[in-house]
């Protein structure tokens, strides 16, 4: 039995790709819920993992920790469930764009923070967001340039790809990015995802406010 524990589901972005591989993957989990910088959080957070942080996944008596480490081990546990692209060739740049993502792009990072209950235009753009936001329009496009014919998501069929992006997906909408049209019509189909659709739901109904996170 898989149990994640996750943070709070408006804020928390890398919680969001672990819990939403395993939903689109329809792989059965239970979700704890740790509300972050909470007085009591760090405590919570530890009694899970030793780096104090979510998300984390158990399973029987393996303990996982760190979205992207969560990922692989979901997809060597699952491997019938395809979570990663089939063909070598797409499967080894899902996992560069994805580790890209993992590892990179602080200007979105630390300007747009993941917000469920945000929606507003955001027209500050310095040039290292710029220059983020460049990138990841260009990723997004050659995805679906080469996969637009098979699915809607990156690699056609979800993917973990997706599961990393999702949250960048969250904030564009959040705060008015402009995208081109391919990528808009990416951002479109993870905005109707019905897994996407259930988080962001939740997140909003949820009652703790993180000031950092808030504009
Ligand atoms: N590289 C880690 C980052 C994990 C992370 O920064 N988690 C944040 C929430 S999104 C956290 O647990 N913060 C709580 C804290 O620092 O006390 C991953 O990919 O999982």
């Amino acid at each position: 039995m898989n149990q994640l524990v996750i943070g709070n589901k408006n804020y928390s972005s890398w919680s969001l790709r672990p819990w939403l591989l395993l939903r689109e993957k329809g792989i059965a989990f239970t979700e704890t819920i740790i509300p972050l910088y909470m007085d009591n959080s760090k405590e919570a957070l530890l009694q899970y993992s030793p780096a104090g942080m979510v998300p984390v996944l158990l399973q029987g008596d393996i303990t996982i920790w760190d979205s992207m480490a969560i990922c692989e081990h979901i997809a060597e546990s699952y491997p019938e469930k395809g979570c990663w692209p089939k063909d070598p060739t797409a499967r080894a740049f899902a996992r560069s764009i994805s580790y890209e993502m993992h590892s990179g792009f602080f200007s979105i990072r630390n300007t747009l923070p993941m917000n469920c209950r945000q929606k507003m235009v955001f027209d500050n753009i310095s040039p290292e967001l710029a220059s983020d936001i460049a990138r990841i329009c260009e990723i997004w496009r050659t995805c679906r340039e080469q996969s637009g014919a098979t699915g809607d998501y990156l690699f056609g069929a979800f993917s973990i790809a997706d599961a990393m992006f999702a949250p960048i997906v969250l904030r564009f909408n959040s705060y008015g990015i402009k995208v081109g049209e391919l990528e808009q019509q990416y951002m479109d189909s993870m905005l109707a995802n019905g897994s996407v659709r259930e988080w962001v739901e939740a997140g909003i109904l949820e009652k703790e406010i993180i000031e950092i996170c808030e504009m």
